[in-house]
Formats: C-alpha cells, structure tokens, sequence
C-alpha cells in the first residue's frame, strides 16, 4: 500500500515536471515596467544619435558650395600674384604687403583679411584700387546652371588675407587665408605658395 503510494506520488511528481504550463507562463508575462524605461532609453538615445549624424551631415551639404567658394577665391588669389609677376605689372619690390613683416614693406598687398573685391584696374586683388564685393552665381534648387532659379550671392561672408614674406632675398612665401561663416562655425582655408624673383 505504501509502495503504490510512492509510486503515484512519483508518477505525478513526473507530470508536473513534464507539464510546460509553468515555462510558458514565463514566456508570457510581458515586459516589466522598468525593461520598457530602459528599452525606450535605449531607443532614445539611438535616435539621438541619428539625428545629430544627420544634421551635421545637411550643414555639410549646405556648405559645400562656400568650401568651393572659399577654395577658388584663395586660388585667384594666388593667381594673381603670380600672373602679376609673370607679367611685370609689379616689380619684385612692389609684390610684397604694404607693412608686412617689417611694418615697411612697402608692396602693393593689403595687409590684414580683407572682403573679396573685384580686382579693379590694375587686376590684382586685394590692392588699394580694388572695387565692388565680388557675387557669384549659385545654380539654386534645380542644381543647373542658366535656369530661372539661379541665384546671384554678394561674397560678403568672406574674408581674405594675402601675407606675403621674405624667405631669401629672391624667394617669397605668399599665403592665402579665406575665412567664412558655416552655421556657427568660422571656417578657415589656407593655401601657401612660394614665389621666385625669376618667372
Ligand atoms: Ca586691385
Ligand atoms: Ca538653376
């Protein structure tokens, strides 16, 4: 009698080990109130990220065309110099910043950033006889060229600083600096030559 009873007791003990009701009611007790806080964190904190990837990449975007201005102005700029000498309208004496180094230099070049102005009559820029702030013209939100949305900008954000100095009695450094506005940022692009007495 003792012995059936075991082995009842032991089958049934069996069953309920066997029996799947208990797993699958873990399974299905749903998400605490603390794993939602944490998972929408979680989430949170993703879309964050998101959004600050997203929109440093449109300020990227959006000032991609002052990066070109920027880069084509401080090339003229270096054009200009060298196509002065190469040309002779200035003499080695005169290609030089009006202060420069010395405070005396005594060339043509205003010293300092200056705006972007057309080159004036003697085609040099950033001299004394310099004109109007320079535009370019933006191909607008139809990306083309020569469309009716094409837009005219006044390079007022822009500055320039021609700084030319002494590296030998007949070498020179010229270095170019453009500064601009990006959003809240200031902008800097330099470009550095060398130039010779000799064309
Ligand atoms: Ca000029
Ligand atoms: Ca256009």
């Amino acid at each position: 009698m003792a012995t059936a009873l075991n082995v009842v007791t032991r089958v049934r003990s069996v069953r309920l080990q066997a029996d799947p009701i208990p797993i699958t009611m873990h399974n299905e007790r749903g998400f605490s109130l603390v794993e939602t806080v944490i998972a929408l964190g979680v989430l949170t904190v993703g879309l964050l990220t998101a959004t600050a990837v997203l929109s440093s990449g449109l300020l990227m975007v959006s000032t991609a065309p002052d990066d070109l201005t920027a880069t084509q102005k401080a090339v003229e700029a270096v054009e200009s110099v060298v196509s002065a000498r190469d040309t002779r309208t200035l003499t080695w004496a005169q290609m030089q910043n009006v202060a420069g180094a010395s405070g005396e230099d005594g060339g043509v070049f205003i010293d300092g950033p200056q705006q972007i102005r057309l080159a004036g009559p003697d085609g040099i820029v950033d001299t004394a006889d310099d004109t109007g702030i320079e535009t370019i013209t933006l191909p607008g939100r139809d990306e083309a060229m020569g469309t009716i949305d094409d837009e005219t900008v006044r390079l007022d954000a822009f500055r320039r600083e021609i700084a030319i100095r002494d590296v030998s009695a007949n070498l020179r450094s010229v270095t170019v600096t453009v500064t601009y506005r990006a959003g809240r940022a200031i902008r800097t692009y330099t470009l550095t030559t060398f130039i010779s007495n000799y064309s």
